[in-house]
């Protein structure tokens, strides 16, 4: 994470997913350093990540109206670029900080917030995050946690692992490839989002199929 302060200030955290530019970036600054460009999304009021290329010349510098992850599209491979997420202040209303990860989390499980994981990972954004990422063990016993204390105990509930982009290859939004699968997961083939279950999910994660309706877990780093 680096700082970037003058007269706008921001906090930016470099994240695993490399190599891809997202197509559909606001702007390009050339022959700029990395703290730079931190400012120049900083300083554009829409601008919540960058991607930055050092190794040519000269450096390349791309702002994003969103939080890019991996696999979104319109995105094409471009070696060396290194993408940043600017960090947000505080956690929106509704949103509990937890602040052993540093995250805000929000758990739509409640009647009528079921829908598909892509309309889940779009109404995540609009909120400023994305899709849970539950990468570990101990992320996953952040959930049972979190879903206890709000005494909603839900069915499959839907995160941010994915093969959508490459099947076969499970990654989560930031990029990371660690996966903790249930017994006998992933068990299907045309299976390509991952959930959880909120009564245990510490029992791994499940593959399921992309369209189904599900309740979902948001979370937006800080
Ligand atoms: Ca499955």
């Amino acid at each position: 994470m680096f700082e970037v302060s003058s007269q706008c200030t921001g906090r930016f955290q470099m994240i695993p997913f490399k190599n891809r530019l997202v197509s559909d970036y606001l702007s390009l600054y050339l022959n700029v350093s990395v703290q730079d460009c931190g400012g120049q999304c900083a300083r554009t009021s829409n601008c919540d990540s960058f991607s930055y290329q050092p190794k040519t010349n000269p450096s390349e510098c791309y702002l994003y109206r969103k939080r890019v992850w991996a696999g979104k599209t319109p995105a094409v491979n471009k070696e060396g670029l290194v993408t940043y997420w600017r960090l947000a202040d505080h956690c929106p209303s509704e949103y509990i900080l937890n602040t052993v990860y540093n995250t805000c989390f929000k758990a739509y499980i409640n009647t009528g917030d079921e829908t598909t994981w892509s309309r889940a990972m779009t109404r995540c954004e609009e909120d400023g995050g994305y899709l849970f990422i539950a990468s570990s063990m101990n992320r996953l016993q952040m959930v049972t946690d979190f879903v206890k204390n709000l005494k909603v105990y839900g069915q499959l509930t839907y995160v941010g692992g994915n093969d959508v982009y490459v099947k076969g290859t499970w990654e989560w939004i930031d990029g990371s490839t660690e996966f903790i699968w249930g017994l006998t997961e992933p068990n299907v083939f045309e299976e390509h989002c991952g959930a959880v279950k909120t009564q245990n999910p510490v029992d791994g994660l499940r593959d399921v199929h992309c369209d189904s309706l599900y309740g979902y877990l948001c979370e937006i780093p800080i």
